[in-house]
């Protein structure tokens, strides 16, 4: 497995997002997840499954030590007495002692940032996790953000997929030092019978899934694809053993599109 190496931290290129993944489904996928070598789990308060993220943890197996294992703050959690305490219950329901990251999971304009950073800091010295980032930050915030903290950010998390051009927001993430973490990587889907993606792969032996996910990973982006079938957890794994060429990474950029972005939550703000 490769790694995205950030701010000093090392994140596994490849992880499992389970947005969505609820009750028994999302701890058995959790589970079969690590047995297949996965070492990356991507959970949020507000996805509502950090106890079935803990509890498939728990039954794969694997060591605590060798899984990456990320949690999100929702924004209601902002205020600073607020934030530590709500961390703690993620804890709790993880039945973790620490996590690896937590990040703010969406900008609140209620909230200063600064304030929420602090805490966000203070979480991390008080060793509750070993890393601290952001997510749905635009390179405006990724700039505020960046000069604010007291601690490095080690990544922010967003939608990317082929459809969406993220240049801006990689390019500031970079040169803060910041990894980027890629959320709905393959697209909900759509990306299956894409005809650049599937000609591509069969060049490589490669779904169109795989061609994606390599894709990300060759710009060190970590991927964070979400599935709750076997099968599919075994495909977005099997990505290290080929390579794109310049001309295929460059045509699968060109898929880009204004009308890309598929998340739109209404209460994010503009993006750049
Ligand atoms: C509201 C959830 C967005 C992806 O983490």
């Amino acid at each position: 497995m490769l790694f995205v190496e950030a701010n000093g931290a090392k994140i596994p290129a490849i992880g499992l997002g389970t947005w969505e993944l609820s009750g028994r489904t999302c701890a058995r996928v959790v589970e079969q997840a690590l047995r297949l070598g996965y070492r990356h789990i991507d959970t949020a308060q507000v996805y509502d499954n950090e106890r079935e993220v803990g509890d498939g943890l728990r039954s794969s197996g694997v060591r605590r030590d060798d899984v990456f294992v990320t949690t999100k703050v929702w924004t209601n959690h902002f205020a600073p007495h607020d934030l530590e305490r709500s961390i703690k219950e993620s804890l709790v329901r993880l039945r973790l002692p620490a996590v690896d990251l937590v990040l703010l999971h969406w900008p609140n304009p209620h909230v200063p940032l600064e304030e929420t950073l602090g805490a966000l800091a203070h979480a991390k010295r008080m060793g509750l996790t070993r890393h601290i980032g952001v997510s749905n930050f635009t390179v405006a915030l990724i700039e505020q953000a960046a000069s604010l903290s007291s601690e490095p950010l080690v990544c922010n998390q967003v939608e990317y997929h082929p459809y969406l051009d993220q240049a801006k927001v990689r390019a500031a993430c970079d040169q803060h030092g910041m990894a980027l973490v890629a959320y709905s990587p393959i697209a909900r889907g759509r990306i299956k019978s894409d005809q650049t993606l599937v000609e591509i792969g069969h060049a490589h032996r490669k779904t169109p899934a795989q061609v994606c996910l390599r894709w990300l990973v060759q710009q060190n982006v970590s991927a964070i694809p979400r599935t709750s079938r076997v099968e599919r957890l075994s495909e977005n794994i099997e990505i290290f053993d080929f390579e794109l060429s310049e001309d295929e990474m460059a045509a699968i950029a060109a898929l880009a599109s204004p009308k890309g972005r598929l998340t739109d939550f209404g209460f994010a703000p503009k993006w750049d």
